[in-house]
Order: C-alpha cells, then structure tokens, then sequence
C-alpha cells in the first residue's frame, strides 16, 4: 500500500482478504486434544470435578503458585462466587476501565459498583482515589490488572487493611504474569482468571478462582456445585459454575503450548513495537520486560493531536481493510447500562477513563496473525499517519464516515456489528 487511494474506505481493495480478529482462539496440539477428548467419551464422565478438571486445577495452581485453584464455566461466574463467598454487600469499589463483566458481577447480586478512576501511568484502579470513595456501606475493593500489567498490589492492600476491606482482583487477563517476580494469582482474597475462548490460554470457555486461603476454597468449592458438601447434604447457597471435561480438555492441551503461545506474542509485540515507532502520535503499552508476561494485548494509543486523524477514524480505515481491531474497553462500564441510567454523571470523577476510552485501539495477534500480517497493518496506519490530515478531510466528506456519525454506535459491539465482509461494512457504514 503506497498511497490513499489503495486504502479500502477510499474505494481500493481490502488489505485482507479474510477477517483478521483480535481475540482469535490459539490452539494447542489437536491430536493431544482429540485423544482427550476421545478418553472422556469413553469414561463417560463429562462433568461434575471430573480427572481432566482436577488436573488442570492442579496445573493452574502450579503456574500461578497459589494454593488453591477452583476451575469455573467461566470468569465472570468465578467473579460472582468469589464475591458472594467473600460476603461482599452494599457497595464495592471498581474501575470503570474494564470488561462490563466485573460491574456485572456486582450488580447482578445486587452490589452497588463504585467506579474509581484509573491511574494515568498504569491504567489500573488509582488508589489515590480509592479512600475518598470508601462509604459505610463500603465492603471491598475489586482490582483489575488491565491488559495484563498488574495493579499496584501494594497499595490497594494496604488500603484494604486499613478500612477492613475485602480485595478481590479481576485477573481475567493476568494468567502467568508477574510483579515484582511471584505470580500473579496469590494476591488478595483471592484472584479470577478467565480461560475464555479469546484469551491466549483458552478452555473454550472457563475460568478459575485462586486463592491462598484454605477456608474460602473450601467454600467457593462448594458454592460451584449448588452447595452440595455430600451427597443429598447441602451447607451452602450454591450455583452452578462447574468447568465440564471438554472445557478442562482443551485448557490441558493449551497448557502443553502455554511457551509457544507466549513466545507468539512476545514476537508479534515487538514486531508492532518496532513498525509503529517510526509513527508519530501512535504508541503501544508498555510491558516491564523485568515481569513475566502473556503479552496476550496489543494495545495502541492515538495522540490525535499528532495524528490529526482520530482514533475512530483509523478503526473504521482498518475495520474496512479487514481488520477488525477493537476499542477495548470504549465507552466504560459506567456508560453502559445500567450503570449510565443510575449514574448518569459518573464521567465528572472519571477523567483519566473517560480520556483513555477515546484513545486506545487493540490490534489483532495471537498464533493466527503472521509477521507479514503485522507488516501490512504497520504499514496501512503509516500511510494512514502520514497522510492524517488528508485523510481526515476526504474521510469526513465520505459517505462512510457521514453515515457512520449518524448511526453512532452506542458501544463497542454496534460499532463492530454483525459485519462479515468489508463489503457488508460500506452497505451499513
Ligand atoms: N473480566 C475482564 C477484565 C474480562 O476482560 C473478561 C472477559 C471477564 C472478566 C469475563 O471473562 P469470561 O466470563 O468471558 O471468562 C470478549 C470475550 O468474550 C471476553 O471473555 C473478554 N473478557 C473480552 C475482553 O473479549 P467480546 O464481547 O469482545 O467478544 P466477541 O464475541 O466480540 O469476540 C472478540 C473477537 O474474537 C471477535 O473479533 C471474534 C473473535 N473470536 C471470538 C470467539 C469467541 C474468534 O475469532 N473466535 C471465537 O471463538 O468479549
């Protein structure tokens, strides 16, 4: 691609002719899987703490070096046993910077989410701002290591024990991530990891909780499994949040290539990072090479003022050539429902969040995405960049763009669509 009229939404052909996605499953060793899942057939034990299940359990507590690991459906049933288990009510303080999930969990059981600003450095929860929220009704605090980098562990621990608080921590994004050399996975109450299909270790869907204390595992275990303590005997509310065997199957086999898939990233990282340093105005996150990390997110920030085209233009501009990157995690939890209704001015307090929603884009990797892949999206936001305010101008005047302000996406979800092809997307755009 050398100039703009190659470019998809200016009438070129797209730069891919396949859909690049963020979030595109890894997988592992398909002979390893089908064997498994030929032996759980054959055992004919599906679910309910089967072999594959407690193995893997055993496995995540051995890479997160926690003592304890309850393997779950999913992160955001692991999130709302762990909050029920803790005894959190009332009201419990969160980012508004993150999955709608971890409000979600919350406010599902009836728990006011209090959404805290993030730190403009880290992008985690500020605990400069987490003490002037504290109420009476304040039970705990939930942390989100955001795009894998932690929170400030220290910090939110301290302030937890000062106010008697709870510390739960989302760490949906965190499996085999570091700080300051232990694992994430012990700190807090306890920690959640999501094994969803998207996320660089998958169990198609899954999660887990870990924790360190032998009492909430007991009871987190047993909420898992509608409180069942013994056959026909149960001690506890319960739900229904048990991993299957298929699940547990798959995340056994992604496990085997747990390196490989870290190894992907970590290369598709530094190959963005070495294509997009040239590029005035865009920038990726930064990980701290000193920690282990899964470099699972390729995050982009747009200083518009540089690029002189916005962060939503380039999304259309490469959503159009097939890339469907992603605006992670636009517009924040608290202008989504319900939250916007209940708090409709919640973005006052929210200044550093409400700036980042405006300005980060996530880029597809993962073991699908090669290096001429990355090359060539490099190169569509060089010549993006470089022609900023060109682009903006021709942008602005073209129907696309028109009719994509006058049908504005109300979240991350209406702007990626239903869309298949980039065809369908300059029907609807
Ligand atoms: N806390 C945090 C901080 C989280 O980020 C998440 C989940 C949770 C809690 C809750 O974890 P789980 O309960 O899900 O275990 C996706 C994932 O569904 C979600 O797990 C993840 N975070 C979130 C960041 O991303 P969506 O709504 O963006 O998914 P979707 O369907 O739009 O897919 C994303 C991209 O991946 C698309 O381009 C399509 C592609 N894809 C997706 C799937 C499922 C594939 O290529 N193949 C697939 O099988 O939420």
């Amino acid at each position: 691609m050398k100039n703009l009229d190659d470019l998809a939404v200016f009438g070129g052909i797209p730069a891919f002719a396949e859909e690049l996605h963020v979030g595109r499953p890894n997988i592992g060793d398909r002979q390893r899987l089908l064997a498994r899942i030929n032996e759980i057939l054959d055992r004919r034990w599906l679910t309910n703490n089967g072999p594959n299940v407690q193995e893997f359990e055993r496995q995540i507590a051995d890479v997160a070096r926690v003592k304890h690991c309850i393997a779950t459906c999913n992160a955001t049933v692991a999130l709302e046993i762990a909050i029920r288990a803790l005894g959190l009510t009332g009201e419990v303080i969160v980012p508004s910077m993150t999955f709608i999930a971890t409000a979600h969990a919350l406010q599902w059981q009836e728990i006011t989410p209090v959404f805290c600003d993030i730190d403009p450095e880290t992008y985690t929860i500020d605990p400069n701002r987490i003490e002037q929220m504290i109420t009476p009704r304040t039970t705990g605090i939930i942390g989100v290591h955001l795009w894998s980098r932690p929170c400030d562990l220290e910090s939110l621990a301290e302030i937890a024990r000062r106010h008697n608080l709870k510390l739960l921590y989302d760490a949906a994004h965190s499996f085999a991530c570091s700080y300051k050399g232990r694992m994430i996975g012990s700190f807090g109450d306890a920690e959640v990891f999501s094994f969803h299909a998207t996320k660089f270790l998958n169990s198609l869907e899954g999660g887990a909780i870990v924790t360190n204390d032998d009492g909430l595992a007991a009871k987190t275990r047993l909420m898992r499994n509608f409180g069942f303590a013994g056959v026909d005997k149960v001690t506890h509310i319960g739900t229904n949040g048990k991993m299957d065997e298929m699940s547990a199957a798959m995340g056994l086999t992604s496990l085997e290539s747990l390196d490989e898939f870290i190894n992907t990233n970590y290369r598709n990282y530094k190959r963005y990072q070495c294509q997009l340093e040239k590029i005035p105005g865009v920038s990726l996150i930064i990980y701290n090479k000193a920690e282990r990390n899964n470099y699972q997110y390729i995050i982009l920030e747009i200083d518009e003022t540089e690029t002189l085209i916005s962060r939503d233009q380039l999304a259309l501009i490469l959503y159009m050539e097939n890339i469907l990157v992603r605006r992670y995690f636009y517009p924040g939890c608290h202008r989504m429902e319900p939250y916007h209704s209940y708090y409709p001015h919640a973005g006052l307090v929210l200044p550093e969040t409400e700036k980042l929603v405006q300005r980060v884009l996530c880029l597809p990797t993962g073991t699908t995405v090669s290096p001429a892949d990355i090359g060539q999206i490099c190169q569509i936001i060089q010549v993006v960049v470089e022609h900023g305010r060109e682009v903006r101008e021709r942008l602005e005047k073209s129907e696309h763009w028109g009719r994509f302000l006058t049908e504005p996406p109300d979240h991350d979800r209406g702007f990626q669509s239903d869309l298949q092809t980039s065809d369908q997307l300059r029907d609807k755009v």
